[in-house]
């Protein structure tokens, strides 16, 4: 595995590339043109600039998160193909600049979703938190403003004003469409993508739906094993893969992580860790990496990803806001870094008890 943080770009994100290159064991970021409405093109010039700069700063690029998808798209209307016409070349463009991997999503209207984004700890650190009843007592439309006060100045992926302008026109436009509608119009979107995926090499890693289940009652389909597997089977390809996020699968205590894991072996292409704690299957925070400060064992996680041979970029996910750091929530620097060197740490000693005992 190559370890990775996410960066948004210097003029949106909070910590430096000059503050990720001291993180012990990490070399490259996963990054993205984040000012890029979903559909539109990224032409190479951009992508050779981001690129640029970044190795500017003695760090690589081991991959895009994400190149959005457009809703037209996930709607299947007739106008999809130019938004799809876009994906191709942009992915093209990508792939002469040497980027081999894209994680991007397959969720109507919102990206994931959470009630609070400051929950307090009894630590004192904040953290960002669901409960299923906040979310059945609100409309949709007021998703953005019950949250947005805690967003620290920053735009939140998948939460940009610009998108949220429209939710009450996507939500009629969403009306009548149904899970089957939603696989259909995946399977479209792959197969067409899969031609230059081939050529360029570039490995596609889904995201799962967060959290794992429907929200507003909009179709997800995204949400555990049978899903992620009838997923591969559909387009057989192996740049059809998978972004294993343990914070999204995970908010569905009904899903193996470790089993998930070793039933997608190949078709792995990115790892997000994160730990949740649960107090009712319904009600979950975001806690610290450390298998002890939530509901699940990263020891396992880690170790599955390491028996299936995943040497694919992985990246602490969504931390705590520690310290008094004021970032973007979840995505702030101290908390992070601290899950890039726990995770760091159980994946030596869980290689060296590997070659240990086949020495042995
Ligand atoms: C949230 C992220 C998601 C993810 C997208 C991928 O923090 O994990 O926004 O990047 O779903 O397209």
């Amino acid at each position: 595995m190559q370890m990775t943080l996410r960066w948004y770009g210097s003029k949106y994100d909070t910590v430096t590339l000059e503050q990720i290159r001291q993180i012990p064991g990490v070399h490259n970021v996963i990054t993205t043109l984040y000012g890029k409405q979903a559909g539109e093109l990224w032409t190479q010039e951009e992508i050779h600039a981001l690129k640029q700069e970044v190795e500017a700063a003695g760090l690589g690029i081991a991959g895009i998160e994400s190149v959005n998808v457009h809703e037209d798209i996930k709607l299947g209307l007739p106008s999809r193909d130019q938004y799809i016409d876009n994906y191709i070349k942009t992915l093209e463009n990508l792939g002469k600049e040497d980027i081999h991997m894209v994680c991007y999503n397959f969720m109507p209207v919102f990206d994931w979703t959470r009630t609070e984004l400051a929950r307090k700890r009894p630590d004192g650190s904040t953290v960002l938190a669901y409960t299923q009843e906040a979310v059945d007592a609100l409309v949709p439309e007021e998703m953005f403003s019950s949250i947005s006060g805690d967003m620290n100045g920053t735009v939140m992926p998948g939460w940009e004003p610009e998108r949220l302008a429209h939710v009450k026109e996507l939500f009629e436009k969403y009306k009548g469409v149904t899970e089957e509608d939603l696989w259909t119009n995946l399977k479209y979107f792959l197969e067409r993508i899969m031609p230059v995926c081939n050529q360029y090499d570039i490995k596609m890693a889904i995201h799962p739906d967060d959290p794992a289940w429907s929200v507003f009652g909009l179709p997800r389909i995204i949400t555990c094993k049978e899903n992620l597997l009838r997923m591969m089977d559909m387009v057989d390809d192996v740049h059809n893969g998978v972004t294993l996020c343990t914070g999204s699968l995970g908010t569905n205590l009904e899903n193996d992580l470790p089993d998930i894991i070793r039933s997608l072996k190949g078709r792995i292409h990115f790892a997000h860790v994160r730990n949740l704690k649960f107090h009712s299957p319904t009600n979950f925070e975001e806690a610290a990496h450390l298998s002890s400060d939530g509901s699940f064992d990263m020891y396992e996680i880690v170790k599955a990803l390491y028996d299936i041979g995943f040497d694919g970029p992985i990246r602490p996910d969504h931390g705590r806001m520690i310290w008094g750091e004021k970032a973007m929530p979840g995505y702030g620097l101290y908390d992070r870094a601290l899950g890039a060197t726990y995770i760091n740490g159980l994946w030596e000693a869980i290689e060296k008890n590997d070659l240990r005992s086949r020495n042995k």
